[in-house]
């Protein structure tokens, strides 16, 4: 018991509870009003999931207010909480109004303060025990960051359906794209048995409202290709009883070309009946392990994962083949649009990736099942610093779509740097596509509000392993904390979640809280800085994706994704000269797009090619634009470095070394990244630094 407390107490110290870290509060005004409340609990229910949300009511309370709770079925005190779902003539139902049973959706809660002579009662309520578990979170959330007891009281429903991450794990305990350890479900070839560590993540992500989980890589490879066979579901079952128990839904991605591989086939065909059958029983064997199974991710027809393509088929073929039968047991398909020919020719300037994407998927707008939910990477290439909005939103509209977000860091530092993503996404979903006139943001089309579509939602690729912190570098918790809030609701502001994140996780000292907000709100741009300028994306190194490589490219020795010369760099995309990738958006966006002037700055060399001494508006040529911000970048990280310095003896002594530790790398790798870049612009250009700066 001793023992199993001290390693606790050291996981704590490297971050192992994340935002759950309930520290004891001051005691002040407000936190006595929330422990008047809180030294009885009611509760006259029972399920698996309002045991989690009574067990994490009572660790909450004891943890941050000292309060051991009284548990009972009948009020032993006149201020109490009461916690339950609501029915007709049920206790929790009798304290509601009808229009707020209303409503409260499946996943809604609310949160209601009622003042009578004799009582007070805060009830936590939900239609379903999720709202419950949802409404408790909520609850402990507003005592660790201290808001005023009304604030809290209200109705809430999450405004997007489906809240999903999508893990890269294979099956050896490997991760694709992950800088965290390695998978916390797999390991040598088969499923983890002890589950401690993947009830507490179940419980991280059910604290920010995550409602499903892709527990292996969307490359499906040989070994995991059998996840769906008899060998394995009886251990996908229990990860999927597990997450059930915290409101999670389990989904697997597949190989499509799994009847050949695992069913003896010749064909993997859409429209052939034998495969049609085949997938038809496979459905329903794993409908009798896992009742509540989400559904199929498929990345099929994409760098050289196998899709209906070779049978001649397209991706509605393909997808609704997997859709029949998943319907019958209120499963999904989400199939991914990530399809371009990695094999292009790089050298032939008519072909051009970013089009890709909308070129394959929008002729086939409303040939889609209603149970199948189309996922598109937020850009048209794939997760850079800074890209446009994938013209698919805005341009579908007959069709369920996915934003996907990538939280693993791939070209963003890979959790060696801090890049705080929040402020990227807050930035894609609130762009306006102008798809029905004016004020057609992508947030209102994933969530289906905007054309009605029946599904919709956010996918996240993770970036967690099974690291002592999860995530590699501790600060990188923020976007997973950060992704699911967004997930749950896309008008909340960057500014709230930042600070949310920050008071959880480390203290509601205001100091803290300024200086770790003004770190992560400005860490995108600083990286943005001494990497890839204006747009252009890439200049990483091959395969791995981490440093410097200003030619680097990935398939074919010709290619570059900058198109530079000795006068300009950058992709003319534009209808008139271009690839004609700006045609695939909606009229005012491409006439915005398609001329420099009115380019947004930011985005300049993704659809232009401009020379070098073009003037920008603040007066800089461009490539002193490009030495600049180089410059710059690398003192803005030693500033962020200072700045957590300024923290010592705030900050838990192990997490203050830790980060200190990886600013330091990042100081070095922002410097490699400045003379690299800078190097080749001015060997490229022959143009002096304005400054006179050392340019190697
Ligand atoms: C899982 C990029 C990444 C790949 C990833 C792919 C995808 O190409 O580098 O690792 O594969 O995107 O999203 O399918």
């Amino acid at each position: 018991m001793r023992r199993l407390r001290e390693k606790k107490k050291e996981l704590a110290a490297v971050g192992y509870n994340c935002w759950l870290e309930y520290q004891k509060q001051e005691n002040n005004m407000l936190i006595h009003e929330y422990a008047e409340l809180c030294r009885n609990i009611v509760i006259c229910e029972d399920s698996d999931i309002i045991k989690n949300a009574l067990d994490e009511l009572r660790k909450g309370i004891r943890m941050l207010l000292n309060i051991k709770p009284l548990v009972s079925a009948e009020p032993k005190i006149k201020s109490y909480l009461l916690i339950g779902t609501f029915a007709e003539n049920n206790r929790v139902g009798s304290f509601l109004e009808a229009d707020e049973k209303e409503k409260i959706g499946d996943e809604g809660f609310i949160i209601k303060l009622i003042n009578t002579n004799e009582d007070r009662i805060l009830v936590i309520a939900g239609k379903s025990p999720k709202g419950v578990l949802y409404g408790v979170f909520d609850f402990i959330r507003a005592i660790q960051t201290q808001r005023e007891q009304s604030s809290i009281l209200r109705i809430e429903n999450p405004v997007n359906q489906l809240r999903i991450l999508n893990h890269w794990d294979n099956i050896d305990g490997s991760i694709e794209r992950g800088y965290a350890g390695e998978s916390i479900f797999f390991k040598n070839n088969k499923i983890i048995k002890r589950l401690d560590r993947i009830r507490d993540y179940a419980r991280i992500l059910a604290s920010i409202g995550i409602n499903g989980v892709v527990i292996n890589n969307v490359n499906v490879h040989k070994y995991e290709t059998n996840l769906i066979t008899s060998t394995y579901l009886p251990d996908v079952s229990r990860l999927a009883d597990l997450f059930r128990e915290y409101g999670i839904k389990l989904y697997l991605s597949i190989n499509y070309a799994s009847p050949m591989q695992i069913g003896k086939l010749t064909t993997a065909d859409p429209l052939d009946d034998n495969v049609r059958e085949w997938w038809d029983k496979k459905i329903e064997e794993i409908y009798k392990y896992i009742p509540d199974f989400g559904g199929f991710l498929v990345k099929a027809d994409s760098e050289h994962r196998p899709g209906p393509f070779t049978y001649g088929r397209n991706h509605a073929d393909g997808a609704n083949m997997l859709a029949r039968p998943l319907n019958k047991h209120g499963g999904i398909v989400i199939w991914r649009c990530f399809v371009y020919n990695c094999m292009q020719d790089w050298r032939d300037y008519s072909i051009d990736r970013a089009k890709a994407a909308y070129d394959n998927f929008m002729p086939l707008d409303g040939d889609f099942d209603s149970n199948v939910l189309l996922q598109i990477k937020n850009g048209p290439m794939d997760f850079q610093v800074r890209e446009p909005v994938s013209p698919l939103f805005g341009g579908l509209q007959k069709t369920n779509q996915a934003m996907e977000f990538q939280i693993t860091q791939e070209y963003t530092g890979q959790q060696k740097h801090l890049c705080y993503l929040v402020p990227m996404w807050k930035e894609i979903l609130e762009f306006d596509t102008y798809a029905k006139g004016k004020n057609t943001l992508v947030k209102n089309i994933i969530s289906g509000s905007a054309f009605n579509n029946k599904y919709g939602g956010i996918a996240g690729v993770a970036n967690i392993g099974d690291n002592p912190n999860w995530t590699g570098l501790q600060l990188a918790q923020s976007n997973l904390y950060g992704f699911g809030r967004l997930a749950w609701n896309p008008d909340l502001t960057v500014e709230q979640i930042t600070d949310e994140w920050i008071r959880m996780t480390y203290s509601n000292n205001e100091i803290v809280v300024d200086v770790i907000s003004e770190m992560l709100l400005s860490s995108w741009r600083i990286y943005e800085n001494y990497t890839s300028p204006l747009g252009i994306g890439w200049m990483v190194n091959p395969n791995h994706h981490y440093g410097p490589n200003v030619d680097g490219y990935e398939y074919d020795k010709w290619g570059t994704y900058h198109r530079a010369d000795l006068k300009g760099i950058g992709v003319d995309r534009t209808v008139k000269t271009g690839t004609g990738y700006i045609g695939q958006y909606h009229k005012e966006v491409a006439e915005m797009y398609e001329k420099v002037e009115t380019c947004p700055e930011e985005l300049l060399l993704f659809f232009h090619h401009i020379p070098y001494t073009y003037r920008l508006q603040s007066g800089e040529t461009l490539i002193q634009y490009i030495y600049n911000t180089h410059f710059k970048g690398v003192e803005q990280v030693i500033e962020l470095k200072n700045k957590w310095l300024g923290l010592k003896g705030m900050i838990g002594e192990e997490l203050f070394k830790h980060v200190s530790e990886r600013l330091d790398g990042q100081i070095e790798h922002s410097k490699e990244w400045r003379d690299v870049i800078n190097t080749y612009f001015f060997r490229k250009t022959g143009i002096k630094d304005q400054l006179g700066r050392t340019i190697y």
